[in-house]
């Protein structure tokens, strides 16, 4: 293992998968500690490419993406640490490829369970290039005021607490993750902080050992003494006992090997890590105190007497004059997430957006308040869901039947009409069945499908002011506006739309009133007077039954009519329905592989 520091102020990391969270815990630590860069140069998605937005600080920072470890060496060769978040699959395979990028000096890999055998060839071969492995099974390691691997030391305020944001004294290494946590903690309260802390993992085979972090440590100048928090299981601890004995560690070394408890289960007892079980005598802590004692370093009588012999050594060596108590700096404060801080009640924000008609927040989504549950099981229709989502009610059957109606008798009339033909022209271009159906719907406005609104608007208003149909059509005549829902291209007098029949028979069967309608076919039968195209249409009818629909209905005010109609709602009944059979067209073109559409030279008037 390569002597002295790992990291620095100025360490970069590639961090393996995306994982937010403890990406942005390592920034928020970098600008706790005054880091002019991100400790985080980039990311590796397998597969994905880009950049994540996240905090540096106050600003948001675009950090890049890339798919593959190689790629991310090379865009990052001053990275010398890589931090693997791959799942225990995956973990050895991308460890290894990282150790094999020359430009990769530490490699950190979080997950449990990666074969052992496979961490046996890791730390082979980290061990013959000279590189540090860190793991598995760890949360990784922080260098006080410079760099922080991930989760390690968890929440921000956790980190100021531990003081943290600057460097100590102290060498600190054990083997479980979580127990670093507590004695960052520990160590913060009764000595002036740590200089550097390394959770090595809890399997049986760690990448590197509690002795490599002790004899690292030994040659940081800035480390004036170490604490180490071992376990029962394995040998690891013999090496460091070893090291204390060949005289390889001249600072003082407190240390604690935790699972004394074991001898008083009756039979071998797994801890929570993979290598802590109590095996034979020597893999017992009791042992392992024992043989650390002998060999020099400063065991306690037990864990709680811990904090105790670690502020002892600690004031001895402020005493000898080793240790000179630095001096105390003031974290900048980070910024507190938004989310978090209207979560916690802190701070209120307006909002961006206003809905009223519908909620996905619940255990299941909402029409106007009415849950999908309620919707299947009173078996509502498209009509009822209409009614809903548009009219923020729910409208009587008959209502919502006439919807239905419109929808259905709507859907689709023949390949020749606009929508259609732009439908088939763009799908024959070879665009996709949104590109298609977008064209088709263009077409819906005042001439073809759109003329709904505006039949309601005149009729309503015609009626409501008691015009005659004659003086209606004439001043519409003088002000050169076609009246809207009247005239068709091939429908005439002698040859009515079926469709508006239907709409009318329907009506005049359910309807309370049919005053508006009536009122229209009164208009039709001047208008055709004068023109046999000049029937009532289909948008005529729609409009002018909607009218009755919504006056009829009792379940609108005359101020919510007015709105429904100056707003615009019911041209969205032919823009809902043709949408049924544009796509409709559309597949049938791309069914019959139909070429691109190119239209006859003879079927143009060329002129000057
Ligand atoms: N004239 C629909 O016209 C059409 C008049 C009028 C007074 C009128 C025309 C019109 C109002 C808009 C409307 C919805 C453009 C139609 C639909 C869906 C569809 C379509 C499908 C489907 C047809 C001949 C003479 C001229 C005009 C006069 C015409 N309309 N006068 N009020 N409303 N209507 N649109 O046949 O003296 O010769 O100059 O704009 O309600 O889109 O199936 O195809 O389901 O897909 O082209 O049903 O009526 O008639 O332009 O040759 O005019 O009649 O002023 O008089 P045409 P033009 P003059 S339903």
């Amino acid at each position: 293992m390569a002597t002295g520091q790992l990291f620095s102020r100025t360490t970069q990391a590639l961090f393996y998968n995306y994982k937010q969270l403890p990406i942005q815990r390592m920034l928020d630590f970098d600008f706790l500690c005054g880091r002019e860069t991100p400790s985080v140069a980039g990311i590796i998605n397998p597969g994905a490419e880009g950049f994540q937005k996240l905090f540096f600080g106050q600003e948001e920072i675009a950090i890049p993406v890339h798919s593959t470890i190689e790629a991310a060496c090379a865009a990052h060769p001053t990275a010398d640490v890589f931090i693997n978040f791959a799942s225990f699959r995956s973990a050895a395979a991308s460890s290894m490829s990282a150790l094999k990028q020359p430009t990769i000096r530490v490699v950190a890999i979080i997950a449990e369970g990666v074969p052992e055998s496979d961490t046996k060839q890791l730390i082979a071969y980290a061990r013959s290039n000279n590189k540090v492995v860190i793991g598995p099974a760890t949360v990784g390691g922080i260098q006080a005021g410079a760099f922080k691997i991930g989760d390690t030391a968890g929440t921000i305020d956790n980190i100021v607490q531990c003081k943290l944001y600057r460097p100590g004294s102290v060498g600190f290494v054990s083997k479980s993750g979580g127990m670093s946590n507590e004695m960052y903690n520990t160590i913060a309260r009764v000595t002036d902080g740590i200089y550097e802390g390394i959770a090595i993992g809890g399997d049986v085979f760690p990448g590197s050992t509690l002795s490599d972090h002790i004899l690292r440590f030994n040659n940081i100048p800035q480390v004036k003494m170490m604490v180490v928090l071992g376990e029962l299981g394995g040998r690891d601890e013999y090496s460091l006992v070893e090291a204390l004995k060949q005289g390889k560690v001249n600072k003082p070394v407190v240390a604690w090997v935790s699972g004394t408890c074991a001898r008083l289960f009756k039979s071998e007892v797994q801890f929570g890590h993979a290598g802590a079980k109590s095996g034979g005598e020597m893999e017992s802590a009791q042992a392992k105190n024992q043989a650390l004692k002998e060999a020099g370093a400063v065991v306690p009588t037990s864990y709680e007497a811990f904090e105790a012999v670690i502020k002892e050594t600690f004031d001895k060596l402020v005493e000898e004059g080793k240790i000179t108590p630095i001096k105390e700096v003031k974290p900048p404060q980070i910024p507190e997430d938004l989310n978090s801080a209207i979560k916690s009640g802190k701070v209120r924000a307006p909002t961006h957006i206003i809905s009223t008609i519908s909620d996905d927040r619940g255990e299941e989504p909402c029409y106007a308040g009415v849950p999908m549950s309620s919707i299947v099981e009173q078996g509502f229709g498209v009509g009822d869901v209409i009614s809903l989502l548009w009219f923020k009610r729910s409208l009587p059957r008959y209502c919502t039947k006439f919807i239905e109606i419109c929808v259905m008798l709507c859907a689709d009339h023949g390949p020749c009409v606009s929508g259609a033909h732009n439908t088939i022209v763009t799908a024959r271009a070879g665009k996709d069945l949104v590109s298609s159906l977008v064209s088709g719907l263009l077409t819906i406005g005042p001439r073809f499908g759109g003329a709904i609104d505006d039949a309601a608007r005149y009729f309503k208003d015609a009626y409501d002011r008691g015009l005659t149909p004659y003086e209606f059509v004439e001043s519409m005549k003088k002000k050169g506006i076609r009246v809207p829902g009247i005239g068709h291209r091939i429908k005439r007098g002698d040859n009515r739309d079926k469709r508006v029949e239907l709409l009318q028979l329907f009506a005049r069967t359910n309807f309370p009133s049919v005053k508006y309608m009536e009122y229209a076919v009164q208009v039709e039968t001047y208008t055709l007077s004068k023109a046999n195209n000049l029937v009532l249409n289909v948008d005529g009818a729609i409009g002018s039954l909607f009218l009755d629909l919504l006056a009829g209905s009792g379940m609108f005010t005359k101020q919510e009519i007015d709105e429904i109609v100056e707003i615009g709602y019911l041209n969205g009944l032919f823009v809902l329905a043709r949408s049924i059979g544009l796509i409709g067209h559309t597949f049938d073109q791309k069914r019959l592989k139909q070429p691109l559409y190119r239209h006859p030279w003879e079927d143009v008037l060329y002129t000057k």
